[in-house]
């Protein structure tokens, strides 16, 4: 498609619903690696009860025949063109067989049927089906599957697909057959299909209803000994489901595999998830803590899916929020009760902040259920996502436990079986607490993060205290004024010795609660809270009721107080946060010959919280001295200046390194001691503190501590360690950092997703001599184009992780990305559409740099044949 015949969007208003449906799909696939030949029999029943012309969808496929009731068409009775197959008066009810040959092999794509490392395996969400067969790929059509699958029995001796395994046998040519069928209905976005030589790891699971499912993960014979955390995450899972939600699997097998080359991180295919090996593969000497906790939430999330996904499913994309932010607050739920609730909040919050406040404060933004795209695969989202889990959340806040899981299931038994809409999700929620959400539904619509505005008045004749709210949403492309949003606003008020208090609103009996939800619904309300003997802090936002950004009154010593007293352990998190964000936004704003210090109070703050006085959640204690995030203090700025942010950060690193050195080598040691070597939350959350301490302890005083990182790098066996370790000394530029990088290369250059660690880690050294270091790397014979998770480690980290090297004066970085962007698009546009989305934030640097981004922008726009998806993305980014 090229810039001059620009692609139509597709539009949420014209939905209509499809003019058949299918009762049974039966296909048969012969594999081949350059001709595989597929065969449709669908079972078709038009909605009207009349002939209809029926327009299928279809991309890259080669049309062998057609036959509808067994009689062969001839030319002139049907129309196909690069996107459909249409058939002009298809009878009522009829049986259409069409067979079309399809190239896994070139398949660089990754969607439909592809080959990955010799494993044949498939993507269909969101429209991949249609690069297997012709068919109508949208998912309100829900059909049974019967699947035949025929290939070469010594190299693909494992052939798998949805549902049950219902036959099988040899062939004559050393070639064999599988049939599976799926008893489900399902749309063609579920559908699956895995052959391969590979390795199983079976176990069981047995359902609180005492049905036993077999349970199979399969991956390649050198890698199946990394498939125990994701067996252990999937029975815990499927445990969860059944206690948190009465939800059980309702088949007798359910099967990962596990695949090296894939777009995104799984797909929850029915009873045959397909899984990134980077989402599955965990063994603590190849995977860092980060990379257990990955897999663990993803196997869960994917395992969720079966019900919010599989059994209750879209009615079209634009509704695709309401199954991934569902699935995204189901996986959140879990991962928070398997391990500390208040570390995974605050992780899940700073990704929030980090990613999803960029996008809904740039070009890309859009609501969490869009109005219309132009590429489906551009709104897989930060948005969709995890805004899109922030709106379930809020509902459960809103509602309490108890009346969301009402709600669940009123959902689940109203919808099963069905496509549906988010208004049916918030209806059920409505209906079973009778509440008003019609306001509520604006989140679904408006995008841009709303800003919340507190002060307060503390009237001590009264013993009452004010707080006064103002709400507003700034415009977004396409949508310039906003509307009052209901935003649910967890209180508390902290005392002035520490205490939590009761909260009274004026005009009501105590109750003794110390928090409580305040319900914003206007532009400005203000709620008066009495019985008070003096002012209090107010702690606003607990464990971050909704995705704004709160701007309040609090002094610096009001958020020393929360830090130390306050009961809620996000706002304690919050409080040394907004502290430190502060600090670094002014000495950021200061001219470049003043030194940028951290201040006493900081400092001290951070030293008690190493002491131990206070947290004993030592993962709470790491990322509580972490500094925010880069891109959380570039949304604090009105021009983002990369040089002035660098020397900041790290003088701020190092200072408090030096002034920290007892208490941090203090912390070193005595969690290394605490770190027995598991993978339990406790040596995670003390390696976790271990290496925080490391970092700031090398940073602050290089030569000194330089052999402490050195010796961690050499004795330990965990990748955690490890990986921290190089880390830290490829930053620090000193004398082991290129030797150590080399010999972790020739340790694990067989590990492919150690590579991915050892590109991404040299991608993401923040200097001014990146741009040759990556231009280096795509030169090394271990990187390649074809590999999704080798492309986001190193263009990935280059880009959205190297700000000083990414953004050098003299554009270097914006070259590099936007040729490989260029080359990336006709062979994978989804992964070069999702690489481009960095220049969308042009706009955000200064003159020089934003003319130089949009003129990448302008070179992509102009490749002729550019993809829909690279098309969208740059364009909106320049609009
Ligand atoms: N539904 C999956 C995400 C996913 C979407 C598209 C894919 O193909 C390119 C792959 C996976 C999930 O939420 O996990
Ligand atoms: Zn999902």
């Amino acid at each position: 498609m090229s810039p001059t015949t620009h692609p139509e969007p597709i539009r949420l208003a014209d939905y209509r619903p499809p003019v058949c449906e299918f009762e049974e799909i039966s296909l048969d696939f012969v594999l081949d690696p350059d001709v595989t030949t597929v065969t449709s029999r669908l079972k078709v029943k038009t909605r009207s009860g009349a002939p209809e012309t029926l327009a299928l969808d279809g991309r890259e496929l080669t049309l062998k025949s057609i036959k509808i009731d067994d009689r062969p068409l001839g030319r002139d009775e049907f129309q196909v063109d690069r996107e459909h197959l249409t058939l002009i008066d298809v009878p009522s009810t009829c049986l259409i067989e069409i067979v079309t040959t399809i190239a896994p092999r070139l398949n660089s794509a990754l969607m439909g049927l592809y080959l990955s490392n010799g494993i044949y395996c498939t993507q269909c969400e969101a429209e991949g089906f249609r690069r297997i067969t012709y068919f109508l790929d949208r998912p309100d059509v829900m059909t049974r599957y019967k699947v035949r699958i025929e290939a070469d029995l010594a190299s693909c001796p494992v052939l798998l697909s949805n549902g049950n395994p219902v036959g099988g046998g040899k062939l004559a040519n050393g070639r064999h057959f599988a049939l599976w069928e799926d008893p489900f209905r399902k749309p063609a976005y579920l559908f699956a299909l895995v052959a391969g030589d590979l390795a199983c790891l079976e176990d069981h699971h047995v359902t609180r209803s005492g049905r036993r499912v077999a349970l199979k993960l399969y991956a390649d014979s050198a890698a199946i000994d990394q498939c125990a955390h994701a067996m252990d995450s999937l029975k815990r899972s499927m445990r969860w489901d059944e206690d948190a939600y009465g939800l059980e699997y309702d088949l007798d097998l359910f099967q990962i595999v596990g695949v090296g080359d894939f777009n995104f991180g799984a797909m929850e295919n029915k009873g045959l998830n397909i899984f990134n090996t980077s989402a599955l593969l965990a063994r603590t000497d190849t995977s860092t803590d980060g990379d257990f906790q990955q897999v663990e939430r993803i196997v869960a999330h994917e395992y969720f899916h079966n019900w919010s996904g599989d059994r209750v499913t879209c009615r079209d994309w634009f509704q695709l929020t309401l199954k991934e932010g569902l699935t995204v607050f189901r996986d959140q739920q879990f991962s928070s009760d398997m391990h500390s609730a208040a570390v995974k909040r605050i992780a899940d919050v700073m990704l929030l902040r980090e990613t999803q406040f960029a996008e809904d404060a740039g070009p890309l933004a859009h609501p969490i259920r869009p109005e219309s795209y132009v590429e489906i695969n551009n709104f897989y989202t930060r948005t969709v996502y995890e805004k899109g889990a922030e709106v379930v959340r809020m509902l459960h806040t809103l509602l309490g436990a108890e009346l969301f899981r009402k709600g669940i299931d009123l959902y689940f038994a109203r919808h099963d079986g069905s496509a549906v809409t988010c208004e049916d999700f918030v209806q059920a929620m409505a209906d079973v607490s009778g509440r008003d959400l019609r306001r509520f539904m604006r989140w679904y619509s408006q995008a841009g993060t709303p800003e919340v505005r507190v002060t307060r008045e503390f009237d001590s004749s009264t013993g009452s205290l004010t707080l006064e709210f103002t709400q507003s949403t700034p415009p977004t492309p396409g949508q310039q004024a906003k509307l009052p949003l209901h935003i649910p606003i967890r209180v508390g008020l902290v005392g002035r010795d520490g205490q939590a208090l009761p909260l009274q609103l004026a005009g009501e009996n105590a109750k003794g609660e110390t928090a409580r939800v305040l319900e914003l619904t206007e532009e400005r309300q203000s709620f008066t809270f009495v019985g008070l003997d003096a002012a209090p802090v107010p702690s606003i936002l607990r464990g971050f009721s909704a995705p704004v950004r709160l701007r309040s009154d609090l002094t610096k010593d009001d958020l020393l107080h929360l830090l130390k007293h306050d009961e809620d352990a996000f706002n304690r998190w919050e409080a040394a946060q907004s502290l430190a964000a502060e600090a670094i936004v002014q000495a950021i704003r200061m001219s470049p010959q003043r030194q940028p210090v951290p201040d006493a109070d900081l400092i001290q703050a951070y030293s008690r919280l190493l002491e131990g006085s206070i947290e004993q959640d030592h993962a709470f204690v790491a990322r509580t001295l972490s500094l925010p995030g880069r891109s959380f203090i570039a949304q604090q700025l009105s021009v983002i200046d990369v040089d002035a942010m660098h020397r900041v950060f790290k003088t701020f690193q190092e200072t408090i390194g030096r002034e920290l050195e007892a208490p941090l080598l203090a912390a070193y040691r005595s969690m290394a001691r605490i770190d027995d070597g598991s993978t339990r939350t406790a040596a995670m959350a003390a390696r976790t503190l271990k290496n925080a301490a490391l970092a700031y302890l090398v940073i602050g005083q290089p030569a000194k501590f330089e052999p402490l990182a050195v010796s961690q790098y050499r004795q330990s066996s965990m990748m955690t360690d490890r990986l921290s370790a190089l880390r830290i000394l490829a930053e620090i530029d000193g004398a082991a950092g290129a030797s150590l990088l080399e010999d972790f290369y020739g340790r694990w250059q067989n590990e492919p997703l150690v590579v991915n660690k050892w590109f991404a880690l040299q991608a993401g050294i923040e200097d001014y001599k990146s741009p040759e270091r990556v231009e280096a790397l795509m030169q090394h014979p271990a990187f390649t184009l074809a590999n999704p998770n080798r492309v986001r480690a190193l263009l990935g980290t280059f880009s959205m992780a190297n700000l000083i090297g990414f953004h050098r004066e003299d554009g270097a970085g914006y070259r590099l990305l936007a040729d490989k962007v260029i080359e990336l698009d006709s062979k994978n546009a989804q992964v070069a559409a999702r690489l481009l989305t960095t220049f969308g934030r042009w706009r955000r640097f200064d003159l020089h740099r934003q003319q130089m981004m949009k003129s990448q922008l302008e070179r992509i726009l102009a490749v002729p044949g550019l993809s829909r998806d690279s098309y969208e993305i740059a364009s909106k980014s320049l609009g």
